[in-house]
Formats: structure tokens, C-alpha cells, sequence
């Protein structure tokens, strides 16, 4: 990669559609570039291994000055166990190599980053290895489970509409299949959030879309959801983000929230109860499903009309057009901005992946994030949405993609600046050097680049990037003024939060 926050980024994306992902630094001026990254890791729970060099054990005594170190030789492991969950530094031989073991199994087991770090007089020794007793699975205790369960399928026998609030953990987990099975058997529908967007297959016949209060994917999503009488939040993040900054009407008198960490039905918590045993036990219980309610009405994207194609292009036609190219062997990945907001609305009639920073909602992630989805998903094509912004603070890694061939399709949404914030307060601090965004592909010797500024220029140029099969970057001239539906919600409640009238 060009830059450690790239190498972070797609690390991170690598470990969300592979199960694992691991970045390599060295210490300190790339190990402290990265940190964002895998802050970003840590709170939307992504499993990546950083891998840092450091000084070798000899250089350390005396306490010398030597370059790339900032306090003391502990700083940047210090700095790191803020944002994992294991750590280590290998300075003993004997014990490197259970070290190593102990921090992956943590890392699998949590779902959250870990630290290792290597003295560069470490990195060729062999070291011993013997077969490692991993620290048993963590079980369930038998009877907190039974009583959660009664709990909760005396809830589900009594609900007349019942709803599954599908959050990011069963992607995590892998554990999706079995909430689709529950689902199945009882008849429930299920809405996802914006982080959790397409962990659950967005054209399964009981998905009803993207529920966030009033950034909800539609109406009829948020309807439903808020008027249900009994809400199971599996594997849910509560956050302001996924909630619609603080629009979200769920009552916690009809909920159950079952996550790795907590377990809540109604008002009672339960301790000791895995989310899988939980999960299990509920996808094999015999609740017998009323005939769903769900009519099941499948928003997908209206086709593009004849007569439209020389309209100018805005932001809503950006999510609508780009819905009518995707199938099940995309992967949308979403950048901060508008590019997130607008995608909440997203629906594709055939199934595709879609990956974002929609919580820590750090800008830059999109391009390297292409990146890692196409080494770790190979049958996947990744589509980024990316502001101009963003685009300007990670996308010269568009070069990284020309260097190991890969050909992500890369749509800079120019709305000439910081349109987001524009929103929120505006000021010259919005302001950004207009670039000449598609000569990118002539500066790194390989792509193909397309401007689109109405709708019929964007479509035909979706269509040439899926015909070719290269790299594409495609600026999207977007009005500076104009922003999703989901923005326009957004900003206004967050205006009213804090007392300001837009
Ligand atoms: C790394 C980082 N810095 C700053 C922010 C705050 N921020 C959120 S959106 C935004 C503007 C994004 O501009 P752009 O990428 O052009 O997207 P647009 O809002 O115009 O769609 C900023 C600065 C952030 N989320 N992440
Ligand atoms: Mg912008």
C-alpha cells in the first residue's frame, strides 16, 4: 500500500469478507500511522492482526535515543492496548510462540484487533512450538440459557408482530444462516441496520431493508419495525449512527437484545449466555409461525427511464443507477459523507455485498477497503462510493489496485467539497482544491476514467466498467448544494440537537 491508513483500511476490510486479516508495519512512524484504522477495527469488531517491527532486544539497554521511537520502547504497545484486545511484544524466544497463539485465538474469539510486536533481532530465530492447549470455548451456563429462552419464546408465543433487528455481530460470527433460520420458522421478518447491511440476504422474501428511525431505508421499514410488538436486536450495535441520531422508536418493555456481550430480555439480564447457544437454542424451538403480515414490497431500484438519461445527475440517482448494475458478485463499500447517508436507501434486485465505516465513520476507508475486498474475496468486484473528500485523504491507492491488477470500480461523488459538513456549519473549512479527479488513472499508468454529470452518463459509464472488467474511476459531478434524503434527515436532526436552525 501507499500508506499505512490504506494498509489498515484494507486490512480491515480483508478480515470483514474473510474472517481474518493481518497488516504489517514498521514501528512507530507506521505502527502510530495505522492506529485509526484499527481503532476503526476495534469498534465495529473486525479481527485484524497488526504486526509491528521494533528495535531488536540488544539496542534497548542504556535506554538510547534511536530513531522512530517516540517515549519509551513500551509507547507504542501502550498506545495499542487502548484499541485491541490482546498484545505482545516477542522478546522471549520460549515464549513467542504461545504468545502469538494466545493473541490470534484472542483476536478470533473477540472479533477485535491484537498487537504483536517484533524485535527486529527476533524476526529470523526459530522458535519452539509444541501443540498449545487453546483455552476452552466459552460455554453457557445450562440453566441462565434454559430460562432465557423460556423467557424469550414466551414473548414470541404471545407477539402478534414480531420483527428481527439484524445487527453486525451474525456477520461477524457467521452466524446469519441460523438467524435466517429462526426467522424462517417463525414467520418473522427481518430489517437490518446500516452497519449490518447485507449480512442478511437483501433479497430474502422476509428482508424488509434498512431500519435507522428516521434514516430508515423507507417509510414502510420504519413503520413496521416501531409499530412491532416484540423486537430481537441479534447481534445488534446500539449506536447514534444506527439509531438515526436518536430518531430510533424502540422500546426496551418490547425488546430482546442478545449480543456476544449482553443478553437483555425485556427488563431482566441474563449473565453467561453465548449469543451462538442463545441463537441455537431459539432456531430450535417449535414457536409456530403466524401466517406473516409482511407483504414483503421490496423497494428495488426503478429501472432509468429513456427520457431521464440527459437529466442532470444528482445524488439520489447515484444510489438508484448504480442499485440497477449490481449483483451477487459486487460488493458496494462505502466511503463517509454522502456516500453512506444515500446508501442507506441502496437495494439491488439480485444480492449484493456491501461493507462500510458506518459506525467509527472514518473518511478514507472506501478505496484501500476496495482493496482488501479483492484480495480476500476474489469473486468479488468492489464498487466504492466516495466523496471527493475522502477520496483526496486514501485515494491514491488507487495505485496499490494498478500494481496487483485488481479492478475495482472507484466513484468519486464530486459535490465540490465537504458536503456533509455543509450541512452542519458552513465555512471555508468545507472547501477542498478541486482536482481533476480521472487523470488519477493516468498518473498510476493504468485504469480507465469516465465523468458523468447526468444520469444517462453515469449508467452508460457503470455499464462500460462492467463490461471492460478493468479498474474504473468514475467522477460523478454532483450540484454542491444538492444531498440524499438520508443527509437531509440527518443534518436536521442533528441541527435540532443542538439548537441550530438550518
Ligand atoms: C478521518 C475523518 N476526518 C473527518 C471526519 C468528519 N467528516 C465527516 S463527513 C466529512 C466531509 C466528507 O466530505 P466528502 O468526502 O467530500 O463527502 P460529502 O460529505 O461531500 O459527501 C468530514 C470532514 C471524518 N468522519 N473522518
Ligand atoms: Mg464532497
Amino acid at each position: 500500500m501507499t500508506h499505512e491508513p490504506g494498509a489498515g483500511f484494507a486490512a480491515d476490510a480483508y478480515s470483514r469478507v474473510s474472517g481474518l486479516g493481518l497488516v504489517c508495519v514498521t514501528y512507530c512512524v507506521g505502527g502510530l500511522n495505522v492506529l485509526n484504522a484499527i481503532a476503526g477495527a476495534y469498534a465495529e469488531k473486525s479481527p485484524v492482526v497488526v504486526v509491528s517491527g521494533a528495535p531488536g532486544r540488544q539496542d534497548r539497554q542504556k535506554d538510547p535515543l534511536l530513531h522512530h521511537k517516540v517515549k519509551t520502547f513500551e509507547t507504542q504497545r501502550r498506545v495499542y492496548d487502548e484499541v485491541t484486545v490482546a498484545s505482545a511484544v516477542l522478546l522471549d524466544e520460549q515464549r513467542a510462540a504461545s504468545e502469538i497463539v494466545r493473541c490470534v485465538e484472542a483476536c478470533l474469539r473477540y472479533k477485535r484487533p491484537v498487537y504483536i510486536e517484533i524485535p527486529h533481532d527476533m524476526a529470523d530465530r526459530q522458535i519452539p512450538t509444541r501443540k498449545f492447549n487453546l483455552p476452552p470455548p466459552e460455554r453457557s451456563d445450562p440453566r441462565t440459557l434454559a430460562a432465557s429462552v423460556r423467557e424469550t419464546l414466551s414473548l414470541l408465543k404471545e407477539a402478534r408482530k414480531p420483527v428481527i433487528l439484524a445487527g453486525v455481530e451474525l456477520a461477524r460470527y457467521r452466524f446469519a444462516g441460523l438467524v435466517v433460520r429462526i426467522a424462517e420458522g417463525m414467520k418473522i421478518p427481518i430489517a437490518a441496520d446500516l452497519l449490518s447491511k447485507s449480512a442478511v440476504p437483501e433479497d430474502h422474501p422476509l428482508y424488509l431493508g434498512v431500519y435507522g428511525g428516521a434514516m430508515s431505508s423507507d417509510r414502510y421499514v420504519r413503520r413496521y419495525v416501531e409499530s412491532a410488538d416484540l423486537v430481537l436486536m441479534l447481534g445488534t450495535f446500539i449506536t447514534d449512527m444506527s439509531m438515526g441520531f436518536y430518531t430510533a422508536k424502540l422500546d426496551r418493555g418490547r425488546t430482546v437484545l442478545a449480543t456476544s456481550e449482553r443478553l437483555s430480555v425485556q427488563y431482566h439480564c441474563y449473565d453467561s449466555v453465548e449469543l451462538g447457544d442463545f441463537l441455537r437454542a431459539l432456531a430450535k424451538a417449535n414457536v409456530r409461525g403466524r401466517p406473516s403480515t409482511h407483504p414483503s414490497p421490496r423497494p428495488v431500484a426503478e429501472a432509468l427511464r429513456e427520457s431521464e438519461r440527459s437529466d442532470a445527475l444528482r445524488m439520489v440517482d447515484v444510489f438508484r443507477i448504480l442499485s440497477l448494475h449490481l449483483d451477487e458478485r459486487c460488493c458496494v463499500v462505502a466511503d463517509v459523507g454522502d456516500s453512506i447517508f444515500g446508501a442507506v436507501a441502496m437495494r439491488s434486485a439480485r444480492q449484493a455485498e456491501f461493507i462500510a465505516s458506518a459506525y467509527y465513520m472514518s473518511m478514507g476507508f472506501a478505496v484501500p477497503a476496495s482493496i482488501g475486498i479483492a484480495l480476500g474475496r476474489p469473486d468479488l468486484r468492489p464498487f466504492a462510493l466516495v466523496g471527493d473528500g475522502a477520496f483526496q485523504m486514501t485515494g491514491v491507492e488507487i495505485s496499490t489496485a494498478a500494481r496487483l491488477g485488481l479492478h475495482p470500480v472507484i466513484l468519486v461523488l464530486n459535490n465540490d467539497g465537504y458536503g456533509t459538513m455543509r450541512q452542519i456549519r458552513d465555512g471555508c473549512f468545507n472547501v477542498i482544491t478541486q482536482w481533476n479527479y480521472t487523470k488519477i488513472c493516468e498518473l498510476v499508468g493504468s485504469g480507465d476514467a469516465l465523468k458523468a454529470s447526468t444520469k444517462g452518463e453515469l449508467d452508460s459509464a457503470l455499464s462500460a466498467a462492467r463490461r471492460s472488467g478493468k479498474l474504473t474511476v468514475i467522477e460523478a459531478k454532483i450540484p454542491r448544494t444538492d444531498i440524499s434524503p438520508q443527509l437531509a434527515t440527518v443534518s436536521r436532526e442533528v441541527a435540532k440537537m443542538r439548537g441550530l436552525s438550518l
